[in-house]
């Protein structure tokens, strides 16, 4: 055996996974279960390192140094499965099987404890960055035993992108941890590119800017605190003009977006763990919402008579969004790093959430300068309540605030619907307020459920006797 390391599945993510590895110097066992695949990746990019290639999962296996770290990189679900159950029978004692597919965490759960049975190590790991980043620079997150992390962090740390000297590759904790973080990674980035398509949609129709003027918008916000991968590749999407019919191209894309998932996951997660990850689930209903074509078909018939034209002075409406951007932005972000901290409580992973601050700001789509701020954040409060309202961003929620508001009432006046805009403004407000109206919903409930209250003024459970003589008792104290 002489690969240091083995990968199997080389469809776009695996083959440039392996590629980035090998350029990396270590000597890379690869297999696919069409071994074209195989056999296309030494002839295209065999002189770039050391690639050991076989046709057969057993001959793979065997080119391997002991204890192995094999590397899976197929279609999520039941392709992982197979896999596993090819491989499982072929490994030895001590062996770590890594997953760095995008599988759902509970996925990972049960692979691991049936691995672990059979005395290998599985580690789920979570991969960001596409394409681009598998070949030049992903964000790994990865679950799983201190061993395995041990045994794989050499390969692992080499290949992730680098920012500051520091690699964007972190062992997030036992298990799924992993996955589970890259999951609400992704779902973060539905969350931020819905806050871009809002503010996007504003300045179009609002503002009354051309696509090619709010490129240039988006170009200058990138080089303030808002300056990220997403923003800047919207000024590129932005300025980009169809060939065919020279139209600006975000004019020739069907606006029905698409999801793989990964936002819904996050999502159906937030609502077991009972953590209002509002800026995400928003956008993950505009998505659907979008794909709604008929319903939305037959809405324009009914009521396409739009609301009264809105004026606004254009420099101030820019600077307005941009502001409101920022503090949706703040929202979602504290809303997904709660997720984190409720996901690792929960399944007693001791998750650092300042860590995964760290490694995103690299190799990953919701790569920020953002992202320091909030490891700055974790550095001087590990325990902290929520980023709200720590110092920075509280500032900048303090001085976005009333920009905010005026971009929320301008759209609500427009009939632009701003769904991420508004709700991360209620949720900012419902968290500042001093009473809600959940005391209005616990008295109902009392009065037509018996569900119990507890008061404001003295401990204990109550009920009333509304059917009766209104007479409250206590039910314990
Ligand atoms: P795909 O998700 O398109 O899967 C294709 C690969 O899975 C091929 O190698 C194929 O082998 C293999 N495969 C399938 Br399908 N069923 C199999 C089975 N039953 N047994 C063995 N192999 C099987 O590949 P991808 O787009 O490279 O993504 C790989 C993983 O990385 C996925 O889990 C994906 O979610 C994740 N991921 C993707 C991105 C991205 O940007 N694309 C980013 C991050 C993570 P074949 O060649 O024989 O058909």
């Amino acid at each position: 055996p002489r690969a240091t390391i083995g990968l199997t599945g080389l469809a776009t993510m695996g083959r440039n996974l392996a590629r980035n590895i090998a350029r990396h110097g270590h000597t890379i066992a690869v297999h696919n279960r069409t071994e074209a695949r195989t056999t296309a990746l030494v002839e295209e990019f065999g002189d770039e390192g050391d690639f050991v290639p076989s046709a057969s999962m057993a001959d793979f296996v065997a080119s391997i140094e002991r204890p192995r770290a094999i590397v899976i990189m197929v279609k999520a679900g039941a392709g992982t499965d197979a896999v596993i159950d090819e491989l499982v029978p072929l490994l030895d004692e001590d062996d770590i099987v890594v997953d760095g597919g995008n599988a759902h965490f509970t996925d990972t759960l049960r692979r691991q404890r049936a691995l672990e049975e059979r005395g290998l190590h599985f580690v789920g790991m979570g991969v960001s960055g596409g394409e681009e980043g598998a070949l030049n620079g992903p964000s790994i997150m990865v679950g799983g035993s201190d061993h395995a992390y041990e045994r794989l962090a050499p390969v692992l740390e080499s290949i992730a992108a680098q920012v500051d000297g520091t690699p964007c590759c972190a062992h997030v904790g036992p298990d799924a941890a992993g996955h589970f973080v890259k999951m609400v990674h992704n779902g973060i980035e539905y969350a931020d590119m819905q806050l871009i398509a809002e503010s996007y949609d504003l300045l179009r129709h609002v503002g009354d800017l051309r696509p090619a003027e709010i490129a240039e918008v988006f170009r200058e916000w990138n080089g303030g605190d808002l300056e990220s991968f997403l923003i800047e590749i919207t000024a590129t999407v932005l300025d980009h003009v169809d060939a065919d019919t020279g139209r600006p191209f975000v004019d020739v894309v069907q606006d029905a977006a698409e999801q793989k998932g990964t936002g819904r996951w996050t999502v159906q997660s937030a609502l077991d763990l009972g953590v209002p990850v509002t800026g995400i689930a928003e956008a993950t209903f505009a998505r659907s919402l979008s794909g709604h074509t008929d319903q939305r078909a037959a809405a324009r018939e009914v009521f396409a008579t739009d609301p009264d034209p809105v004026e606004v002075e254009r420099d101030a409406f820019v600077d307005d969004v941009r502001a409101a951007l920022y503090a949706s932005k703040v929202v979602a972000y504290a809303q997904g790093f709660d997720q984190i901290a409720a996901g690792s409580d929960e399944h007693d992973w001791d998750v650092d959430p300042g860590a995964m601050a760290t490694i995103w700001r690299g190799g990953c789509i919701i790569r920020a300068q953002f992202l320091d701020r909030i490891k700055e954040a974790y550095d001087a409060e590990p325990d902290l309540t929520t980023l709200l309202t720590t110092a920075y961003f509280a500032d900048a929620v303090k001085q976005g605030e009333a920009a905010w508001r005026r971009v929320v009432a301008t759209a609500v006046a427009a009939g632009v619907p701003t769904p991420a805009f508004s709700s991360s403004l209620a949720y900012f407000d419902a968290l500042r307020r001093e009473h809600l109206p959940a005391s209005l919903i616990q008295a109902l409930r009392d009065n037509f459920g018996a569900h119990t209250y507890a008061r404001t003024d003295r401990p204990g459970t109550f009920h009333t006797a509304w059917a009766e003589d209104l007479t409250e008792k206590e039910i314990s104290a």
